[in-house]
């Protein structure tokens, strides 16, 4: 085939067109973050973490492909902050994450900090402060990885996303010290004022019909999740926490803290009517229902602006009626394989436990979640080839040291009658097990049994496991997860209930750190950040960059205290089916009352600990 200039030069303009059409872009955000004021429920205004002056946030929205650059410059005064990219890979870009002390140091007031990663991932994520919990003071927002090559792009005419939340009315600088105390005991978590539907309330979708919409919905609270439904509507889910999974008929979800889910609903033809979005608050959490909290919502799917705006009926009986979608049972569109039998497997245990200086702390096993003095991502950065020996990371942070590339599984047990989402950072996690399953029994194990994993009585594995990065573990319940070792790192495995959080229920995985030491460099600006903030940035957890091995002076949890004292009494559970799902009619009374009459240890600290178990 001859060829002659102009076709050498069409060829040229056409790779030349092909790579412009491929290059990704580079999406920049500039985030000043300041106290601005807000009333979003209409109840009460008060101060909340603003950026750029504005509140709600707002959201980042990216093509898969694109680099992602976040200038965030902290205007607060008077509170250190960061942010993480919830559900990102962050792959061979680990110090961008977020965790303070986990892979960067608390951004204090009057510094700056650039996140510069790419995305090379899709669906529905969210962006939250990562830092001595300060998410519940309103730094959250979607962050939407769009994908115009998904399997779904075509069937739908257009998109909305809903953030969905539980909103106080106090600041979390507020609520954390009586929270952790030994004025309470039983660690009974703070109650919410109302639940936020985008960060408003009443609010209507405006739709037309015979049209399919694409909704994400995204669960951004601290505390509580919602069922949601729409009356007279079923869905299809077709992607959970950037997972696409195969079209799945649904009417309820059950959404708890940090999950997400994508939903494709087609309206009706008619335009007579509008029609409640219903989301119900699963009360079971919450520890005491006051009089004047409000448990359900209706905003609208809103078919004709001047038709009437019903509120729900509810009385609806979710358990005979609609049961809420069951996660464990959703395939993933790309049906990948159940890993094989995993090279490492790690047994968790959660407790809630009354700590030496009579406040209520929660932990894996015996160990309480407690900031070490340095990064721990920086001390696998200084620790040389001390860095895969679990030692230098100290005895409070509970690092385990994973090898590249093995097959991880994490089986969970929860000794807790609450139920908790768990949230890993760095990877979507196959779901392979997990009792008991959603549905009337799901609350039933708070008060009977603990279902502890029993590795030879289990049922047969999922021929394609769920993925997601946040999961329930149910009240006395389990689950097991895999994951492959495939993204060297320092990764936080954590309640994504921020009370618990701060409680100390978080472990740290560390993969590969001999690769982490070749791939993952860090801006100097971020060091500049640690200058400003007072905190090392080489050394081991007890900031010791001498001797690795030696952790005097580490952070560590409060101590035990003596044998005899009761840790948790629970006075008094009333279940039932419509109460468990609905919330109606119903109180959970948990221990507070039945430990008030207890005799107390006095408290007393041990040196570093009030300092040094803050919380995240
Ligand atoms: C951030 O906003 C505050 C308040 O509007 C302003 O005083 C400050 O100069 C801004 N800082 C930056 C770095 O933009
Ligand atoms: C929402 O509607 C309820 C009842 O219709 C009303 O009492 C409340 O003030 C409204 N709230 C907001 C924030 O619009
Ligand atoms: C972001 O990172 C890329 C790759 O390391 C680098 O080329 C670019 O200069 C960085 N941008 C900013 C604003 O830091
Ligand atoms: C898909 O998105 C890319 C990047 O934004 C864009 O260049 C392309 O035109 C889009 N394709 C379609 C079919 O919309
Ligand atoms: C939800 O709130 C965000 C931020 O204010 C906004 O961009 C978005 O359009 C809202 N979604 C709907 C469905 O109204
Ligand atoms: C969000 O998750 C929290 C915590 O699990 C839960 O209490 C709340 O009801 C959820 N919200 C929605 C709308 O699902
Ligand atoms: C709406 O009308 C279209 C076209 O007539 C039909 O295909 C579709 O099934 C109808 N949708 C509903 C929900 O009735
Ligand atoms: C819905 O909320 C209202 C006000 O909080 C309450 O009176 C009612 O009992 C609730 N209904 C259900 C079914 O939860
Ligand atoms: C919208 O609702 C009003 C009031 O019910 C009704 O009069 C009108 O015909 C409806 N419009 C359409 C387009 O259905
Ligand atoms: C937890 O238990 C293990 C094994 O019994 C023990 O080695 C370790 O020191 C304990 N950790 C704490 C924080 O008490
Ligand atoms: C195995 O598990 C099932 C379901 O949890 C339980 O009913 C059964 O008693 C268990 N069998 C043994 C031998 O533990
Ligand atoms: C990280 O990137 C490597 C290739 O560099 C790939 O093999 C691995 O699957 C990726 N891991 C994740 C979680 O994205
Ligand atoms: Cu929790």
């Amino acid at each position: 085939m001859a060829n002659s200039p102009g076709d050498v030069l069409a060829y040229f303009l056409a790779l030349l067109f092909l790579f412009q059409c491929v290059q990704a872009r580079t999406v920049t955000y500039d985030f000043n973050v300041t106290w601005v004021m807000a009333n979003p429920d209409g109840l009460f205004e008060r101060e909340v973490i603003g950026i750029n002056g504005q509140w709600p946030l707002p959201p980042i929205e990216v093509d898969q492909g694109d680099r992602l650059i976040v200038n965030m410059y902290n205007g607060l005064g008077d509170k250190d902050t960061s942010i993480h990219f919830h559900g990102m890979f962050q792959n061979g870009t680990n110090g961008m994450d977020g965790p303070a002390m986990v892979t960067q140091c608390p951004i204090p007031p009057g510094s700056s900090f650039t996140y510069n990663f790419t995305i090379e991932q899709h669906g529905t994520y969210w962006y939250h402060c990562h830092t001595d919990g300060c998410y519940p003071d309103g730094y959250r927002q979607s962050l939407i990885v769009h994908d115009n090559s998904s399997y779904f792009y075509d069937m739908y005419d257009e998109e909305y996303t809903i953030t969905m939340s539980d909103w106080y009315h106090k600041l979390v600088k507020d609520i954390m010290p009586s929270f952790i105390s030994q004025s309470n005991p039983t660690g009974a978590e703070p109650i919410p004022q109302s639940f936020l539907f985008n960060d408003t309330l009443n609010s209507s979708l405006p739709v037309q019909p015979g049209k399919t919409y694409l909704l994400r919905l995204i669960n951004i609270s601290a505390f509580v999740a919602q069922y949601f439904y729409i009356e007279d509507h079923s869905f299809k889910i077709v992607e959970i926490d950037g997972v696409y999974t195969e079209p799945t008929e649904a009417s309820m979800l059950y959404i708890a803290v940090a999950q997400r889910y994508t939903i494709l609903v087609t309206m009706k033809n008619s335009t007579d009517q509008n029609y409640p979005i219903v989301t119900v608050v699963d009360s079971v959490l919450l520890d005491s229902i006051p009089s004047n909290l409000q448990l359900n919502y209706t905003n609208w799917l809103e078919y004709n602006a001047s038709a009437a705006h019903p509120q729900a009926d509810l009385k609806v009986s979710v358990c005979t009626d609609l049961t809420p979608f069951d996660d464990f049972n959703l395939v993933p569109y790309d049906r990948m394989p159940l890993l094989p039998d995993p090279d490492l497997t790690i047994d968790l245990t959660v407790y809630m436990k009354v700590l030496d200086n009579g406040a209520d702390y929660s932990m894996f096993n015996n160990i309480s979640y407690t900031k070490p003095k340095v990064p721990t991502l920086y001390t696998v950065l200084s620790a040389g080839d001390l860095a895969t020996d679990a030692t230098v990371y100290g005895d409070y942070t509970h690092t385990v040291v994973l090898e590249h590339n093995q097959v991880v599984q994490l089986v969970l047990n929860n000794g807790d009658t609450g139920s908790h989402p768990f949230h890993l950072h760095g990877h979507q996690f196959q779901v392979i097990d997990r009792a008991p399953g959603y549905g009337a029994h799901f609350y039933d194990y708070a008060s009977g049994d603990p279902l502890p994993y029993d590795p030879s009585n289990h049922t047969t594995f999922p021929e394609y496991p769920a993925r997601r990065d946040t999961f329930v573990l149910p009240p006395q319940g389990h689950f097991v997860i895999r994951f492959v070792a495939d993204n060297p790192g320092v990764w936080f495995f954590h309640c994504h209930i921020d009370w618990h959080l701060a409680q100390g229920l978080g472990m740290l995985m560390i993969e590969a750190p001999s690769i982490i030491q070749e791939r993952v460099t860090i801006p100097d600006g971020h060091y500049e950040v640690c200058k400003a903030a007072g905190v090392d940035f080489e050394g081991n957890a007890a900031g010791n960059a001498i001797d690795f091995l030696d952790l005097a002076g580490q952070n560590k949890q409060v101590g035990w205290l003596p044998a005899g004292f009761t840790a948790r009494g629970i006075v008094a559970m009333v279940f039932s089916c419509a109460s468990a799902f609905l919330g109606m009619a119903f109180i959970s009374v948990y221990g507070a009352s039945g430990i008030k009459s207890q005799k107390q240890k006095e408290p007393e600290m041990t040196e570093g600990n009030e300092a040094s178990h803050e919380e995240l």
